[in-house]
């Protein structure tokens, strides 16, 4: 075995995992091409992965049926103290969480090759990047890691020695038996032996079980949200689950923007949004993740720590995302989506009809039948496309600048169909921490009867992956606008492209027209666009922000109008359902801006 690296605490972990584990051989990955092609040759031999024709360089996964998102309800914050998981978490005692875990880490690699992937978080080197070492028996997971971070030599040499990395264990759970193989099935192991945990104290990962997605490329929701969140709170930062984008106006004056939204509210068509105002540009510096440190200024700065693109493929069309749609032309990999007969992929609401027969994301031929609206979807409802960042036309030219660029914005989203307005800028620093504290989605009538109309809420977008308690990083978020002078602070905004009349019509058009609110947004952070002081923060007035031409000008009036006797009821939703959670964590900033918006209402 070729061991690329004297770091004896990583030597060590790497010889004690091969020990527990059990497998036939130990790889470490060098993060090249030929890497890449010998493990998608083992993925296609192994009747695991099929070439796609029509794509160059592109494979396309079908993972086990119950193996098709992240699960939540088998994710564990393992803190000593159940009190530091908070209300929000799953939590279990670290020391018998990981007296279960080495139980079934025992012999689990068994027949498999165990593979080391050192990835970096961040522009390698970046002052904001972070160095995690990924063990996992899964090629499907050294692939898409390879896509979605930094991979290789250049991360051990910035590692050198003794530098600090997170250890991330991961294993599908599925041991093989002498002269066995998976047969052409996705590994996993059954629900109830899946584990994704996390030990923030230790600041380590244990992932059993599952391959798929955020479970399993650990480098994504796992480091760089839920342990990362706890690092940057102890250090004085910001990891958040927000997208970051470029907006330049046609004079050339350039701002940044991190965007929270919970999921299934279409950040990444927003990061990669086209405007349809003409002379504006949007680029692309990030679709999910941001880490923000401050600068020397005060200014916060922001990095995607993530390489690639994990995106939701039904919904993605040239319609609603063209360049997603160009991102992922090559080099990409596709999971759980459906296969036409040509050899290209195909999902629900890609933009055009099923050419032909498919073959399902269950392996089933699957001919559509636009007669019956109840027909089971060919692809998966979230499955995915992961692509390089790099290849994505609006792609801007810093997004790997390893200083990270300054916010302007921070925006808090979600779908409410009534009651938050189009666009709402908070008073001040703690009032957007309040906004973003409260945001959520309305729950349709997709879910259960008795919640209609109810909000779940996701504060800052963080519910599944904020680690540890919720109480705490609203203060955390107080103490960072403490630290950050007047001047150098990002303006809030919360934004809301999903309002609906009474009817159940849209009321606003969304995708490219969202650029008028960018616009909008634009010019307050540069001291010209017009609002209007109301209970609820400054709105626009509705002159200073372009009405597109479907839009009625009633209807922009209802966009933009405040609901205050639906804000009554929100704020006491609030405080009867969702600060409670908190109790006496809660910030008395947050309880503050409650009583004076109740106040402001009244
Ligand atoms: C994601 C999510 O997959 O937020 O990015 O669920
Ligand atoms: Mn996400």
């Amino acid at each position: 075995m070729n061991v690329p690296t004297k770091h004896a605490k990583l030597l060590a972990w790497v010889r004690e995992v091969e020990r527990m584990t059990q497998p036939d051989s130990v790889v470490w990955c060098d993060g090249s091409k030929a890497e890449y092609d010998a493990l998608m040759k083992i993925a296609v031999d192994g009747g695991l992965a099929v070439p796609l024709s029509r794509r160059s360089n592109s494979f396309l996964f079908r993972s086990e049926a119950s193996d098709v998102a992240r699960v939540e309800n088998r994710t564990y914050i393992a803190s000593r103290s159940q009190d530091d998981a908070g209300p929000t978490n799953n939590w279990i005692d670290p020391t018998e969480l990981k007296a279960t875990l080495k139980g079934l880490f025992t012999g689990c690699m068994r027949g498999r090759v165990l593979y080391v992937i050192p990835f970096s978080m961040g522009p390698v080197g970046s002052p904001i990047a972070k160095i995690g070492v990924e063990i996992t028996d899964s090629p499907y997971v050294v692939t898409n890691m390879h896509i979605m971070t930094r991979v290789g030599k250049r991360v051990l040499e910035a590692l050198g020695d003794t530098g600090e990395f997170i250890p991330c264990l991961h294993s599908v759970g599925k041991p093989l038996l002498s002269c066995q193989d998976d047969g052409g099935l996705w590994p996993c192991a059954p629900m109830e032996r899946k584990y994704i945990a996390h030990f923030p104290e230790e600041r380590s990962i244990w992932s059993f079980g599952s391959g798929y997605g955020g479970n399993a490329l650990l480098g994504k929701k796992c480091l760089a949200l839920r342990i990362a969140s706890v690092v940057a709170r102890d250090e004085g930062w910001l990891a958040e689950h927000m997208l970051i984008l470029k907006i330049t106006s046609p004079e050339g004056k350039v701002k940044y923007v991190a965007a929270a939204f919970p999921s299934a509210c279409g950040k990444t068509n927003l990061a990669m949004l086209v405007p349809t105002i003409p002379g504006w540009k949007v680029e692309t510096i990030g679709d999910d993740i941001a880490w923000m440190k401050q600068g020397k200024d005060g200014r916060w700065r922001a990095i995607n720590p993530e390489a690639g693109f994990f995106g939701v493929a039904p919904g993605t069309s040239m319609e609603s995302n063209p360049n997603a749609m160009h991102t992922i032309e090559k080099n990409s990999i596709f999971t759980n989506v459906a296969l036409t007969e040509d050899g290209d992929v195909w999902w629900e609401k890609i933009g055009y009809d099923a050419p032909g027969k498919l073959v399902d994301w269950k392996g089933n031929d699957w001919v559509q039948d636009r007669n019956d609206k109840s027909q089971a979807p060919a692809a998966h409802p979230n499955s995915r496309f992961t692509a390089p960042a790099a290849q994505c036309p609006s792609i801007a030219p810093e997004w790997e600048d390893p200083e990270g660029v300054p916010i302007d914005a921070i925006l808090f989203g979600g779908r409410r169909p009534s009651i938050v307005p189009l666009v709402t800028q908070s008073f001040d620093w703690n009032h957007g921490v309040f906004l973003g504290s409260i945001i959520g989605s309305e729950i349709t009538a997709a879910a259960i009867d008795a919640n209609i109309g109810q909000v779940r809420r996701d504060p800052f977008a963080m519910l599944p992956f904020c680690g540890y308690h919720m109480g705490d990083y609203f203060a955390h978020w107080i103490r960072m606008g403490k630290k950050t002078p007047a001047e150098a602070q990002p303006k809030f905004f919360m934004v809301n492209w999903f309002r609906k009349t009474a009817e159940g019509k849209w009321l606003w058009p969304g995708y490219g027209e969202n650029s008028r609110v960018l616009k909008w947004i634009f010019e307050r952070c540069d001291g010209t666009g017009q609002g209007v002081e109301t209970p609820i923060g400054y709105l626009p007035a509705m002159d200073a922000i372009d009405r597109p031409e479907n839009v009625r000008a009633e209807e922009m009036r209802e966009l933009l109008a405040v609901d205050a006797a639906g804000w009554r009821r929100e704020l006491e939703d609030i405080k009867a359902n969702h600060y409670p959670r908190f109790g006496a964590k809660l910030p008395k900033e947050l309880a503050r801006m409650l009583e004076e918006m109740e106040t402001r209402l009244k």
